[in-house]
């Protein structure tokens, strides 16, 4: 075996395949439809900066109720390990996909509706006893890729400083932006 759990011994077609499998996607970010994608670029844009292994899928827990069931249901055994899950209206996606699975879903409301939404934040954190859904402001889609890095970091040192490296460029933010506000007000 190489270090990333491939058999070497294998031909080298086996090879590829299974260090394909080696590589699999930790992180699945499903929406409930295409139009939720710009309010989630926000996420994908962090789990690249995270360097983070990530598969993208539209599946709809009312339009297409059997692919979320059975996305779910096959979401463990593919080797994933953080789900997010984001849908706006009577949002039902994360909440559906933690009941069926025991890996933790972070779910993320969208404003798609003319509730701008809360309709989607109270369907998705409202979960009952249980069926917990770690659920993020509403459109905060990156909050849920740096929650999920944050899940996955308790086995990756290399990710853990990534984390603790945008702490510490937060820190510096407002560390400049007290010094820009109290110059502008005069004081020392
Ligand atoms: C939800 O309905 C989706 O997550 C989306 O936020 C909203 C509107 O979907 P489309 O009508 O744009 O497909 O299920």
């Amino acid at each position: 075996m190489d270090s990333h759990g491939a058999d070497t011994a294998r031909t080298p077609k086996a090879r590829r395949t299974s260090q394909v499998r080696s590589v699999a996607p930790a992180v699945a970010v499903v929406m409930g439809s295409d139009s939720d994608l710009p309010k989630m670029q926000g996420c994908i844009d962090a789990l690249r900066e995270f360097d983070l292994a990530f598969e993208v899928a539209v599946i709809s827990a009312h339009r297409s109720p059997d692919l979320a069931h059975q996305f779910a249901r096959d979401a463990e055994g593919r080797g994933l390990r953080v789900i997010i899950a984001a849908a706006g209206g009577a949002a039902h996606l994360a909440g559906v996909i933690a009941s069926l699975t025991t890996l933790p879903v972070i779910g993320v409301p969208i404003a798609s509706s003319p509730l701008a939404g809360v309709d989607a934040l109270y369907s998705t954190v409202q979960m009952p006893p249980g069926v917990p859904v770690a659920t993020v402001g509403i459109d905060a889609s990156r909050n849920a890729a740096i929650l999920a890095a944050q899940i996955l970091a308790d086995r990756d040192n290399g990710l853990r400083g990534r984390l603790r490296t945008l702490k510490d460029s937060m820190a510096d933010a407002v560390t400049a932006s007290n010094a820009t506000v109290r110059q502008k007000l005069g004081l020392k």
